[in-house]
């Protein structure tokens, strides 16, 4: 252990421990910008540098291993002049427009220059003035706000595995490019938006359509109709001033008509749906000897992934659409039909954790029902910016229930939106559909939590089904590098693009940390345990949906409606 005096204040830390671990154990603030608490250090902005005893130069806190016996100073007059100095020197060339930027009241650069008192900049504007990379339908670059902290390609290259940013020239004409300096499109991004979390600052965002929304609204002749991803519940409040979990979904359906919507639905449902059609696809290939290992689908910044570095794996992925698609092409089918709706007039709009869908829905073969299957795709932080438009109290709204027909769920539906979740809700079904029993313990625990790559072998009633979950893209590349090389073990693998799953999807509140996927994938758990009804194939609007429409999973219908292909 190493003691050392931070301000005054003396702690004790294991020895290689850091200068801002040892401050955070006494409890110091010390700022930081490249530094992020998942990501390995760079120590590049230097914001966080500190006075030791003894040294002539001021030293990153994030980087510099302290030493017993080191005598620290976080704010003295000269830490300050350098954190000021350094800040004006960023400010400079980055442009002044916070109040029309996605991350105003949310920029990490903004709340340091207010933290310094940063008015009057000595150094000119030197803004480049490059143009915005709006190549992508979900993500947005503005390299004029970098501040090339290099948190954005760090969390492609090294939790993705994907490369599609890097650093072009150096010192002053250092920029983060895609890679080749082409635009996003043209690089391997497949769009999950884990750079956006990442970025501290407004260069990276999703594309907003807000606009499209409101425009959409105003419509007479727009029914506009919503479905809510697994996901969205348990971060939404984290945008309207609520912790994570705490807004109820009745409460948050009265919100959505408050803004809106014509009616209410769910991605849930289909989800329920997915699990029919995927759990059966299975037991297909099982008994008949189709590609095994199947991979499931429903992750379209994983689909991408897989379109893009292993084409020649492309069989083993589940032909299921994802519930969003699903969803979309029985809104405007099935769910019309019901309701007496002409479906030329159904505006149909997906909320989602995640930057990708928005890729997912404008994807050319996605309309299968004779229109665009899903029309707009809004990000849950996008919701939450609308329902701040719009002044919800959320305190005083009158809860309200889902519309009908497709918008029943259970908690296998629920659990979707965590690494682990779709995987769970199969067994809970294929269990019963193979075994002919009942379940009495609907919990399969080894597939919960933030661990990279989940593995178990499930016992049907003597036939023996090996399973993995594999959650951000370096876990994906792992389990397919096994499967690329004939030595995977497994009948069935759960992918998931991002971290923790969907509840950490791009589209989701911004958030920094493991601890705070972890915090969301808790709360999705708490909700399935509060539902009547936790497998899918009890679902009672699902059982119609087959009774009246779909007939039988796999069915004619559902492979015109609810199945696809994939293309390299
Ligand atoms: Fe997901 Fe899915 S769980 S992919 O993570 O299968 O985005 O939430 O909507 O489609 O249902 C995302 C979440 C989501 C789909 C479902």
């Amino acid at each position: 252990m190493a003691n050392v005096t931070i301000d005054g204040i003396q702690v004790s830390v294991p020895d290689g421990s850091t200068i801002l671990q040892a401050a955070q154990v006494a409890g110091v603030h010390v700022p930081t910008l490249c530094y992020h608490p998942d990501q390995a250090i760079k120590a590049n902005c230097r914001i966080c540098v500190c006075e030791v005893e003894g040294q002539r130069l001021l030293q990153a806190a994030c980087s510099q291993p302290v030493y017993d016996g080191m005598v620290i100073k976080t704010h003295s007059p000269k830490v300050i002049e350098a954190r000021k100095t350094i800040l004006e020197l960023i400010l400079a060339h980055h442009p002044q427009d916070c109040l029309g930027c996605i991350r105003n009241q949310n920029c990490e650069l903004q709340a340091l220059a207010e933290e310094y008192a940063i008015r009057d900049n000595p150094f000119e504007q030197m803004v480049r003035g490059l143009p915005k990379d709006t190549s992508t339908p979900s993500i947005v670059r503005d390299p004029d706000k970098c501040v090339l902290c290099r948190r954005c390609i760090s969390a492609c290259s090294v939790t993705q595995t994907v490369n599609a940013l890097g650093i072009e020239n150096r010192g002053n004409h250092a920029m983060v490019v895609p890679s080749l300096g082409k635009d996003l499109i043209e690089s391997p991004c497949v769009m999950c938006g884990q750079c956006i979390h990442a970025c501290p600052v407004g260069a990276i965002s999703e594309k907003e359509q807000i606009d499209e929304f409101l425009a959409a609204v105003a419509d007479p002749d727009k029914i506009v109709v919503t479905q809510i991803a697994p996901a969205v519940r348990t971060a939404i409040g984290e945008e309207v001033g609520m912790a994570t979990g705490e807004m109820p979904m009745e409460v948050f359906v009265a919100g959505l008509r408050q803004i809106g919507f014509d009616y209410v639905l769910h991605t849930n449902f289909t989800a329920d749906l997915t699990i029919m059609e995927e759990g059966n696809e299975l037991l297909k290939r099982l008994k008949e000897g189709g590609k095994l290992p199947m991979f499931t689908s429903c992750s379209p910044g994983w689909i991408n992934f897989c379109e893009t570095f292993y084409p020649d794996l492309l069989e083993h992925l589940s032909t299921c659409k994802s519930p969003q698609q699903m969803f979309g092409a029985l809104v405007k089918t099935y769910w019309a039909q019901k309701m007496g709706i002409d479906p030329s007039k159904i505006y149909s709009v997906s909320i989602m954790p995640c930057t990708a869908k928005k890729f997912e829905a404008s994807r050319p073969e996605m309309k299968d029902s004779g229109y665009r299957d899903v029309d707009l795709v809004l990000t849950t932080r996008e919701v939450g910016r609308l329902f701040r438009m719009a002044g919800i109290d959320f305190k005083t709204l009158t809860p309200s229930k889902f519309d009908s027909w497709m918008g029943a769920y259970t908690g296998a539906a629920v659990i979707f939106g965590a690494t682990g979740g779709v995987m769970e809700a199969a067994l809970r079904t294929v269990y019963e559909v193979v075994t002919g029993k009942t379940l009495e313990d609907v919990n399969f625990t080894f597939a919960r939590g933030m661990e990279g790559i989940k593995e178990a072998e499930i016992d049907l009633d003597g036939t023996k089904v090996k399973v993995a979950i594999g959650h951000g893209l370096a876990n994906a590349r792992k389990l397919m590098d096994q499967v690329r090389a004939g030595q995977s073990p497994y009948h069935f693998i759960e992918i998931m693009a991002c971290p923790g799953g969907c509840i950490g999807g791009g589209g989701q509140p911004l958030t920094k940390t493991n601890a705070k996927r972890a915090e969301r994938i808790d709360s999705i758990y708490v909700e399935d345990e509060s539902l009547p009804i936790r497998k899918s194939h009890e679902n009672p609007e699902v059982k119609i949906l087959y009774e009246e429409f779909l007939h039988e999973p796999l069915g004619h219908k559902s492979h015109e409606l609810l199945h696809t292909h994939y293309h390299p």
